[in-house]
């Protein structure tokens, strides 16, 4: 720590300008084959504001420590989860095989470049989510019947197509896509796909178990009223990084991306490891991942960036802004509490 700050410390000052923290970055975001990633001018200052924690338009040796610890070791070093999102047999060639939606994807088209990625990179975690409906659960059509709509449904139950979006009266009433009974708890289409690894140590997590509320991403239903315990083991062991791939691109990969994002993780979409619904819908995923710092790329980068020898500066910014976060929230606490004292 202390021989990189000196090292970027070019006029000697003991404390690293602008300039010099600019040059930290230019070192720091560039890939494996020396090219050197382009950091807009308004993120330099942002994230170096981070760092310059008193405001003094330097940031000393003190501050320079949080700056190693937090931000630096991350993004040399980070800890990385990869994320297997539903690569269920209905998906691929079941009752919900998307080749028969409008973007006409195959599913298995994704299950060499995924295993490719098992085989080849040292993930710290692995996880598979499986979509896992009990047989009366609510996104089902055939199962329109059994709950009263609401009247600001757009369709009522007779007219209602799979695919249609119908409300459900609750309360708290229910937005919800009508799906065909797919992975059914227990049954073939349920289980992941036969030619599918399935690695090591890795753990399965289960989704949309409740009947009353479906649920895409793999942190939350679609309520955001239930976790499922993901967050509390990605935690657990400390990642940084999540890897994100699977069925469907524009449903559950897509929620299960901005939750990651949402959540505070530097969160990357596989996009050769996707397959989806709607092509629309999947544009639309990938602007909003892209737009909150997110990045996007194919499996032939991922080796690198896991070693720390690709380092995104999408993300970097994404964690600085992080640290941001916590920090304001930490100074909101301490001014609560000076508050409170008489
Ligand atoms: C999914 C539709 C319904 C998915 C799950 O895994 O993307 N799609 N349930
Ligand atoms: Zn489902």
């Amino acid at each position: 720590m202390d021989a990189c700050f000196t090292a970027f410390d070019k006029d000697g000052d003991d404390l690293l300008s602008l300039t010099e923290f600019t040059l930290i970055c230019r070192a720091l975001f560039r890939n494996d084959k020396g090219h050197i990633y382009v950091v807009p001018d308004d993120q330099l200052k942002q994230m170096f504001a981070v760092f310059d924690k008193n405001q003094d338009g330097v940031i000393d040796r003190e501050e320079f420590q949080f700056c190693w610890n937090q931000w630096i070791k991350t993004i040399v070093r980070p800890v990385n989860a990869f994320l297997v999102i539903d690569v269920q047999n209905d998906f691929i060639s079941g009752s919900l095989n998307i080749s028969n939606c409008s973007a006409q994807h195959n599913g298995h088209e994704i299950i060499d470049p995924i295993n490719n990625l098992l085989n080849t990179i040292d993930f710290d975690a692995v996880f598979y989510s499986l979509d896992w409906h009990p047989s009366d659960h609510i996104s089902f059509i055939d199962n329109i019947k059994t709950r009263p709509l609401h009247e600001s449904s757009p369709l009522d139950a007779d007219s209602a197509q799979v695919f249609d979006t119908v409300v459900f009266e609750g309360p708290p009433t229910i937005k919800q896509r009508l799906w065909p009974r797919h992975c059914v708890q227990d049954s073939w289409g349920s289980e992941l796909h036969k030619d599918l690894k399935v690695a090591e140590n890795s753990v399965k997590v289960y989704k949309g178990t409740n009947p009353e509320i479906d649920s895409y991403s793999v942190f939350w239903d679609n309520a955001k009223m239930s976790e499922t315990t993901l967050n509390a083991q990605l935690k657990m062991k400390g990642i940084t990084d999540i890897y994100v791939c699977g069925l469907a691109y524009d449903v559950c990969v897509g929620a299960t991306a901005v939750d990651a994002i949402s959540s505070g993780y530097r969160t990357i979409l596989l996009d050769d490891c996707c397959r989806g619904v709607d092509l629309k819908d999947i544009e639309n995923v990938k602007e909003k991942v892209v737009s909150t710092n997110g990045v996007i790329v194919t499996s032939k980068d991922v080796k690198a960036m896991v070693e720390g020898r690709d380092r995104r500066p999408e993300l970097g910014y994404k964690l600085a802004m992080e640290l941001s976060n916590i920090n304001s929230d930490l100074s909101q606490r301490t001014n609560t509490r000076r508050q409170q004292q008489p």
